[in-house]
């Protein structure tokens, strides 16, 4: 059986389908699809997505793009070890949080993004910059609830709410990371930090990391 997924580096829909790959100890064929080169609209790519985004997996020939069809189908493939839970509750649960991030998450997410790092300089908005964090920091205390005093989303153990949440809290640090007094900086929640640790502590999340935000 032949595994083939295709990423972008940093895209958190795809690195959610790399950790569930990793968590299920899957043998895959990662393949990075550039941004920058526009290889995601090109004729061999749409062919597989024609919304041109990634991720995309390809099993055994099947192709099926949209990251949450991509995890249904891993586990249905691959139920055992479970990213979603054992009893319907749990499982409701996973779904329910990873559904929350992929919306409301990432909406206030973007919003930062959009306003910092992917706007040139001298077009930022100060105004628009502050109404992003102040919707974002509302956002996370949403977070911060549905944590509460566990390690993590899905409990005791990563779930799909984990690896669906984690890449889009690490992608709000980054934001310091890379030009320092833009991001949430010192109001980024002490929980959040701890939860970021925790996670990328796991040898999945190590193995995964965006190549770019390597150098
Ligand atoms: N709903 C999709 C979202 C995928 C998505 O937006 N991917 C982005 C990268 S994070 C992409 O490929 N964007 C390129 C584009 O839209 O041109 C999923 O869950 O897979």
């Amino acid at each position: 059986m032949a595994i083939t997924f295709y990423y972008g580096s940093g895209s958190p829909f795809a690195w959610k389908i790399w950790l569930v790959l990793e968590h299920k100890g899957l043998t895959y064929e990662a393949k990075r699809v550039m941004f920058d080169a526009k290889e995601l609209k090109s004729e061999a790519f749409l062919a597989l997505n024609p919304r041109g985004r990634v991720p995309v997996l390809v099993d055994d020939g099947l192709v099926i793009y949209e990251s949450n069809a991509i995890a249904e189908h891993l586990e249905d493939r691959h139920p055992t070890p479970t990213v979603l839970g054992d009893t319907p509750a749990a499982r409701a649960r996973t779904r329910q949080i990873a559904a929350e991030a992929d919306a409301d998450l990432y909406r206030a997410q973007r919003e930062l993004m959009a306003n910092t790092l992917f706007r040139p300089a001298e077009r930022r908005d100060t105004e628009a910059i502050e109404r992003a964090r102040g919707a974002l920091l509302q956002e996370l205390t949403h977070w911060q609830r549905l944590l509460g005093e566990a390690p993590y989303f899905g409990g005791p153990a990563p779930s799909l709410a984990d690896y669906t949440a984690f890449p889009l809290l690490r992608a709000i640090v980054r934001v310091d990371d890379r030009e320092p007094g833009l991001g949430l900086g010192d109001r980024t929640p002490a929980w959040q930090r701890d939860y970021l640790a925790r996670m990328e502590a796991s040898p999945a999340v190590q193995k995964t990391w965006p190549p770019h935000w390597r150098s």
